[in-house]
C-alpha cells in the first residue's frame, strides 16, 4: 500500500516537473531578447539544475484551497521561486558561505566566476518581481500589488536579507533560544510564510482564512529549519547539504544545540501539529499541505 510521504513525493515530483517546464519557459521568453550571453547561460545554470521546488508547491497548494487553478498559480510559484534561487546564489559565494556545491553541481561562482555569480543573484531577485508585475501574472493590479508587496517584505531587511545578515553577525557568539528562532524565522521562514500568504491573496482569502495560512507558513519555515539542524546533528550532513554542515563547523547556534535532540525532535511534533490545527478550518481541502507538514518534518535530504 502507498504510504501518505509517497503519496506527497509522488505529488510533489509532479509539480516540480511543471515547475520546471514554466522556469524554462520563463527564462526563454526573458532571454530571448539581446541579453549577455553568459549570464544567461548561468541563469539557467543556477534555476533548472535541482532543487525540490517545495515552496512553488506550497504556493500551488494554498491558491488551490480557493479553486484557484495550477496554471493561473503558477507565475507567482516560478516568481518565488527566482528569488529563492538567488538567495542561494549569493549565500553560495566567498564572501558568505563559500559553498563549492549546490543542488549537486558546482556553485555559480564555481562554474562561472563570482562577478557573474553577483549579477545572477541580481537578475534572479529583479525578475522575481518583474513576473509578479506582469499583468500575466494576475489580471487584477490589486492582486499584483499585494503580492510585490508582500515579497518584498518577506525577502527584505525585515525578512530573509535581515535574517543572513543576523547570521553572519552571530558567527562565534552564542545566540540565546529566542534570538535563534528569531534569526531562523527571518532567514528560512520568511519565504514558506510568503509562499502560503500568496495562495491567499491569489484566492481572495478573508482576514481569518489569510492569518490561518500565515500561521501554517510560519510553523512549516520552523519545520523545515529544525528538520534541518536535525539531519546535520544526527550525521546526514552531506545529504542535508554542504551549508548546513558548515553552520555546525562554525559554532553557529541551532536549535538542536540549544535544545537537546530529544526536546528538539518534540518541538518538531509540537510545530507539526500546529501546522495541522492552523489548517483546521479547511477541512478536506487541505490534507495534501497537512501531508506538506509531515514532509518537510520528516525529510532525509
Ligand atoms: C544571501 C540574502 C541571502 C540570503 C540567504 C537561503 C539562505 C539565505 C541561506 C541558505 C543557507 C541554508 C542552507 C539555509 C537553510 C534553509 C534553506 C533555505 C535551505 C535551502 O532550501 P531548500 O532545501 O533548497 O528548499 P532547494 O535546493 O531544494 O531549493
Amino acid at each position: 500500500m502507498t504510504s501518505p510521504n509517497e503519496t506527497f513525493q509522488t505529488e510533489l515530483d509532479r509539480v516540480a516537473d511543471l515547475t520546471n517546464r514554466h522556469l524554462a519557459n520563463l527564462l526563454d521568453r526573458h532571454l530571448g531578447g539581446e541579453g549577455p550571453a553568459q549570464v544567461g547561460e548561468a541563469m539557467r545554470h543556477a534555476l533548472l539544475g535541482g532543487g525540490k521546488r517545495i515552496r512553488p508547491y506550497l504556493v500551488i497548494r494554498s491558491a488551490a484551497l480557493f479553486g484557484v487553478s495550477e496554471e493561473a498559480a503558477m507565475p507567482t510559484a516560478t516568481a518565488l521561486e527566482c528569488l529563492h534561487t538567488y538567495s542561494l546564489v549569493h549565500d553560495d559565494l566567498p564572501a558568505m558561505d563559500d559553498d563549492e556545491m549546490r543542488r549537486g553541481r558546482p556553485t555559480v561562482h564555481v562554474a562561472y566566476e563570482e562577478a557573474t555569480a553577483i549579477l545572477v543573484g541580481d537578475a534572479l531577485l529583479t525578475l522575481a518581481f518583474e513576473t509578479l508585475a506582469d499583468p500575466q501574472t494576475n489580471p487584477d493590479p490589486a492582486i499584483r500589488n499585494a503580492l510585490v508587496l508582500a515579497l518584498a517584505k518577506a525577502a527584505g531587511t525585515n525578512g530573509m536579507v535581515g535574517g543572513q545578515a543576523l547570521d553572519l553577525a552571530a558567527e562565534g557568539k552564542s545566540l540565546g533560544l529566542d534570538e535563534v528562532l528569531r534569526l531562523q524565522a527571518m532567514k528560512t521562514g520568511a519565504l514558506f510564510r510568503f509562499a502560503c500568504e500568496a495562495g491567499a491573496i491569489l484566492g481572495g482569502a478573508d482576514e481569518t482564512q489569510k492569518t490561518a495560512l500565515i500561521r501554517y507558513g510560519k510553523d512549516l519555515g520552523q519545520a523545515f529549519q529544525l528538520a534541518d539542524d536535525l539531519l546535520d546533528h544526527e550525521g546526514d550532513a552531506e545529504a542535508a547539504g554542504k551549508a548546513v554542515a558548515k553552520d555546525a563547523e562554525r559554532g553557529k547556534a541551532t536549535l538542536v544545540a540549544l535544545l537537546g535532540v530529544d526536546a528538539a525532535k518534540t518541538r518538531l511534533e509540537e510545530i507539526v501539529a500546529d501546522a495541522e490545527e492552523a489548517l483546521r478550518p479547511f477541512g478536506e481541502d487541505a490534507v495534501l499541505l497537512m501531508e506538506a507538514a509531515r514532509f518537510v518534518a520528516r525529510r532525509k535530504a
